[in-house]
């Protein structure tokens, strides 16, 4: 029959089954429509038990994962009153003073987004979080938040988790009820590497806040505070939802040549965000530069300069930042950014677990249920053992990191990256260009995405063994990188001091520098009009979707074509959604709520003449078979 007509049709086994193939073949709409879910699931994993997911480069196909142990908690037990019940109870202006007037240290647990960006690139699923969410909501209701969204987790889970970032944070929102969530917003650049229109930047931010947003940490990669103004405003007016601004941490204040980011430089950038109507300030150390004795001072003097509760956010690439955590309690921080155990360290945060033990008797401890935190650190023990390609090959932590600078978030990305270019063998001159190129563009802040600008041209003299020499003699003739060129522009916004004027002059060539925000000169989005032409374009899609394709329609379209082929992959197991099937392996997936398939594998054949293999599997105990390119 027609079905038939769809799963052997050639276009389908090239992948080439997207929307289009729909749209040249109306007649086959209504029998897309109801397709059955399980051959898609079957043919994404026969397709990886074949060819491998596209996104693990290498990987040993004899290891054994061991079996993940669970915390456990009672079915229907009741979820404690947390931090976001008194949000809601106080509103934010009360919540605040509460807050701030509460002597003991809180928590934030950045397991969920942060940590796993800085030590595997990015690459949590949706499920492995969800799967302890509900345990961790019922004993941890003494967590201040999560910081579970944002960041590059939105771009990563479409680019390469093919999941949306919006269910993420409905589901883990559903499971969490009682705990502040948290997000990382780049300010005008919103979850990506570029500005948008301010007004896609304002509803990200309402919508963000209407599917569980609580807290909007919002920064500027250049410090630049033009460019965090409509977010801080946005989160003020069109939400309930607190904004956290931050101010990005560089280079050391105590040191006396230090003519950029003094201390005088911090207080006065606090003082401003305290004036746009942050409701807290971030201290976000992203590289962990801040030293304990350092952080003492600079904690001491903003506490000082604000009024607002001070959030102190590092990444421990020098394995001393517990110590300055405790320097900054004793300056009186008001919380502090930790990772569960098993996920903490190098270039993510501090060791959660263990800071609550060293606080336990201190006057500023707090009572946490440490059983738990220890319980939910062992099960991601076991689930990060999943994500074994994306490992950074830091194996402890290095002092090199107040000479590079590489925010924490950026290193374990920087070697893949290092590697898709042929460079591998060249890492310790990447990093060493990497210091040269700050140098060379001024001493700039980096985080994304300043901090991928200044990579991107330590890729390039590293590639084309540049030295500074040849770019102040040959720059004329160079072709420098787009996003160097974007950054000359004044695409990021105005660094601190200005953009050095002979190098400018270099990149930019002939073209003009903006003046302004890039903000400004970029025509807001018709909300109306081009979300009806999405959903023409994207059948099924919502709101939600059209945002995600806003921020990025390239990496959106091929996620949802991906959804069109395969159907929902963030349901299958982490191992078989990275690394596929084995011979007599079954598996059990909750497609839906309540709705579960078991899946059996039966063989592989070989390829025959046209390249095709065979996989069999048993789809609740009914034979189905697959035909699957071998591309190898
Ligand atoms: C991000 O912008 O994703 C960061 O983590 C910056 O530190
Ligand atoms: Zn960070």
């Amino acid at each position: 029959g027609f079905l038939e007509n769809v799963i052997y049709t050639k276009d389908f086994f090239e992948g080439k089954a997207t929307v289009n193939f729909i749209d040249s073949h109306p007649e086959l709409f209504q029998i897309k429509k109801s397709f059955d879910r399980g051959t898609k699931t079957l043919s994404y994993i026969g397709e990886v038990s074949v060819n491998g997911n596209p996104d693990v480069k290498s990987y040993d196909p004899n290891k054994k994962f061991r079996p993940l142990i669970v915390p456990k908690v009672e079915k229907g037990a009741p979820v404690p009153e947390g931090t976001r019940d008194l949000l809601k109870k106080l509103g934010r202006e009360k919540f605040v003073e509460h807050f701030k007037n509460d002597p003991k240290i809180y928590f934030t647990d950045t397991t969920w987004r942060d940590a796993h960006q800085s030590l595997l690139a990015t690459r949590f699923r949706t499920a492995d979080m969800l799967k302890v969410a509900r345990s961790y909501a019922v004993q941890n209701p003494e967590i201040f938040s999560l910081e579970m969204w944002g960041g590059a987790t939105f771009d990563v889970s479409m680019r390469f988790l093919k999941e949306s970032p919006w269910k993420r944070l409905q589901l883990l929102r559903e499971a969490v009820p009682n705990i502040l969530f948290q997000m990382l917003l780049r300010g005008s650049n919103g979850v990506g590497y570029t500005a948008y229109p301010d007004n896609l930047i304002e509803q990200f931010i309402e919508t963000s806040a209407k599917n569980g947003m609580d807290i909007f940490r919002i920064f500027d990669s250049l410090n630049w505070i033009d460019n965090m103004k409509v977010s801080i405003n946005a989160v003020r007016e069109r939400t309930e939802s607190l904004a956290e601004a931050c101010i990005c941490y560089t280079g050391e204040l105590q040191d006396p040549d230090q003519k950029k980011y003094t201390l005088q430089y911090y207080v006065d950038m606090a003082r401003q965000l305290e004036d746009a109507g942050a409701h807290m300030l971030a201290i976000k150390d992203m590289a962990g530069l801040l030293k304990p004795y350092t952080a003492e001072k600079l904690v001491g003097a903003l506490k000082e300069a604000v009024d607002l509760p001070i959030h102190l956010h590092t990444h421990d690439t020098s394995s001393v930042q517990s110590a300055m955590y405790l320097k900054a309690v004793e300056a009186g921080v008001d919380i502090v950014d930790g990772a569960l155990a098993s996920m903490s360290g190098l270039t993510s945060q501090p060791n959660l677990n263990s800071l609550v033990a060293t606080l336990q008797y201190h006057e500023r401890g707090r009572d946490m249920n440490l059983d738990s935190l220890n319980q939910h650190s062992t099960y991601f023990e076991g689930v990060r053992d999943y994500y074994y390609p994306f490992e950074s090959e830091l194996k402890a932590g290095t002092a090199e990191v107040y000479h590079h600078e590489i925010p924490g978030g950026q290193y374990s990305n920087l070697r893949p990256q290092a590697i898709a270019l042929g460079l591998e063998h060249k890492f310790e001159t990447i990093k060493r260009n990497y210091a040269i190129v700050n140098k060379l563009f001024g001493d700039i802040v980096k985080v994304t995405p300043s901090s991928k600008v200044v990579g991107d041209m330590a890729m390039f003299m590293t590639s084309n063994g540049l030295t500074p020499e040849d770019i102040v003699t040959r720059g004329e003739s160079l072709s420098f990188p787009e996003s160097v060129v974007g950054f000359f522009r004044g695409e990021l916004g105005q660094p601190h001091g200005g953009f050095p004027a002979e190098i400018s002059k270099l990149i930019l060539k002939n073209q003009q520098p903006l003046n302004g925000r890039a903000n400004d000169q970029m025509d807001p989005v018709d909300f109306d009009k081009e979300f009806a032409a999405f959903q023409k374009d994207f059948p099924g899609a919502d709101f939600e979707d059209f945002l995600s394709y806003k921020l990025y329609p390239k990496v959106y379209k091929e996620y949802y074509d991906h959804i069109q082929q395969y159907d929902e992959v963030s349901h299958l197991p982490s191992p078989v959604f990275f690394y596929g099937m084995k011979e007599d392996e079954e598996i059990l997936v909750e497609i839906a709520k309540g709705k579960t398939i078991i899946i059996e594998m039966g063989y592989i054949t070989e390829p025959d003449e046209e390249g095709m293999r065979t996989v069999s599997f048993k789809l609740n105990g009914q034979s189905r078979k697959i035909q699957i390119r071998d591309k190898k």
